[in-house]
């Protein structure tokens, strides 16, 4: 080794290469293997954790400026673009060159001259509402980024209308309604009990502001929605004022916490059904584990509700230990399960045992988004296959195959990556605004780690073992936390993604006279 030394922590993400990307630029045209139909429209944004300036060395890999990457897929071509989020937090780290904020959500660890800064990375998700594309984070509320420059506009889009202080990274949008769901916790601030829920219209007006109180300060980072409920997924760690003010970390697991889901009616008049006061909803509760993201829910003709999502039967973020230090076990085990919940059940009442819907670690499930809130049939989501590895199950691996599994057949396809490779979170492409839920396209990120290189594939859901299409990236992105497709006829002011060549006509100084 040369013995040189860098300011950048060696681990700094949750999975695959460490190496951070820190690129802002353009590239037109990417390299295509296959055929990329032309009836994909639209663009994937998704967004990284990478760090502009070397970190706090005790912080988390959550913790970090939030990175763009946008893919425009037009005429069978696609064009790529990366940019950051300018968050008042990036802007005053790169103006003073250094880290400034400590701790993840610890204000206590951060410099005083930026304790009154919004501590929002917009590292989380990005979803495309009212015109804006929304860079999230659910410890602040959302930034608004220009769906085809990604210049960041500005601080709380939806001004006036948002008391809270937090606005959760996932909101949940009805197709049915044309509303999205959204909610904050710790909404009164730091390690309070407060949580709030909203509907916002199409253009971004709220309505049915709905104050609750959660049973103990909770990670809520993940929520589901039928037509008349949201139901918020707490998981077993927990905030307080004493730790964050010793200067330790925002979050530690609790083993003696189980997971819980509170279950909300979404509009008034679904409470005044149900004989419920304002702020009433339902607590049901199972054991303590994690339910990580959800697929979706729907209700049942018996008025059950079911919600599906992927499950770690232990702490899967080692780096919030509990106050005691005790580190999850090795054989840590993970599936992908459906809970069963009931509305008409006593507040506080234990849920039955979930129906595993698939038994290997699973992650990032999504769903053909049209049918967000019904009973959907088909789900795609990242699976480690412990065949193509050692044959152990435990969640220390990462995900190396893409799952189609229908809920009706209780059939499963794989896209199993190769060896060496790590899959992203997937997203669905309908073939065509009324084609059969299913049908379409699903694309995803992977990384080909000895090369550290990425590429994009795209798979037709109709053959799904084998990518019709593969977008070469000419270099190695970090893992997506989360992103989303948008249609083309979605975004208002359709320029380009990147810069166009304007009218071009021949010089005439060249080597040769034109021919013609
Ligand atoms: C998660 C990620 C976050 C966060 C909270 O994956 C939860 C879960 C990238 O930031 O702030
Ligand atoms: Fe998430």
């Amino acid at each position: 080794m040369h013995g040189l030394k860098s300011k950048w922590p060696v681990a700094l993400d949750l999975a695959g290469s460490n190496l951070p990307f820190r690129l802002e630029g353009e590239i037109g045209d990417l390299v295509v293997l296959g055929e990329i139909p032309k009836e994909i429209e639209g663009t994937f944004y998704r967004v990284m954790v990478d760090p502009f300036v070397p970190p706090d060395p005790r912080n988390v890999p959550i913790d970090g400026d939030g990175n763009i990457s946008a893919f425009r897929f037009h005429d069978g071509r696609v064009d790529m673009k990366t940019r950051y989020v300018e968050t008042e937090r990036y802007k005053l780290e790169r103006k003073a060159n250094k880290a400034l904020f400590g701790l993840y959500r610890n204000p206590f660890t951060h410099h005083p001259c930026v304790r009154a800064a919004v501590d929002s990375t917009a590292n989380t998700n990005l979803v495309l509402w009212a015109d804006h594309l929304l860079a999230l984070k659910e410890g602040g509320l959302p930034y608004a980024v220009d769906p085809d420059t990604l210049d960041t506009t500005m601080y709380d889009p939806f001004k006036g209308q948002i008391s809270a202080k937090t606005f959760t990274a996932h909101p949940k949008v009805d197709p049915f309604t044309n509303e999205l769901v959204v909610y904050g916790y710790e909404a009164k601030g730091l390690a309070t009990l407060d949580v709030v829920t909203y509907t916002l219209d199409q253009d971004g007006k709220a309505s049915e502001e709905l104050w609750i109180k959660s049973p103990w300060c909770a990670f809520i980072h993940d929520c589901a929605i039928t037509k008349n409920w949201l139901i918020l997924v707490l998981w077993p760690f927990e905030s307080n004022m004493e730790r964050l003010k010793a200067g330790g970390q925002h979050w530690a697991w609790n083993y003696d916490l189980p997971a819980t889901f509170l279950i909300v009616p979404r509009r008034s008049e679904v409470a005044e059904k149900y004989g419920w006061k304002k702020g009433e909803h339902r607590r049901q509760f199972w054991k303590n584990c994690m339910p990580i993201h959800t697929a979706g829910a729907w209700e049942g003709e018996d008025g059950k509700i079911y919600l599906e999502s992927s499950r770690v039967h232990d702490n899967a973020f080692p780096f919030f230990p509990p106050d005691d230090g005790r580190m999850p076990s090795p054989d840590s085990k993970a599936d992908f399960v459906r809970w069963e919940l009931d509305p008409n059940l006593p507040d506080g009442t234990q849920t039955p045992d979930p129906v595993v819907v698939l038994d290997i670690p699973s992650e990032f499930p999504r769903i053909d988004e049209r049918f967000m809130t019904t009973q959907y049939e088909w789900l795609f989501l990242d699976v480690f296959l412990p065949e193509k590895h050692d044959g152990s199950k435990n969640i220390f691996h990462g995900l190396n195959a893409l799952a189609m599994h229908s809920n009706k057949t209780g059939k499963t396809k794989f896209f199993y990556a190769g060896d060496d490779s790590l899959v992203q979170e997937p997203i669905f492409i309908p073939r065509s605004e009324d084609a059969p839920e299913g049908d379409g396209w699903v694309m995803a990120l992977i990384e080909r780690r000895a090369a550290q290189r990425c590429d994009l594939v795209v798979l037709d859901t109709k053959n799904f073992e084998k990518p019709i299409a593969i977008v070469q990236l000419p270099f190695h992105v970090k893992s997506q936390v989360h992103g989303n497709w948008v249609e083309a006829k979605r975004l208002k002011t359709q320029k380009s993604l990147v810069r166009q060549m304007g009218e071009l006509k021949i010089s005439g100084q060249g080597a040769l006279e034109p021919l013609i």
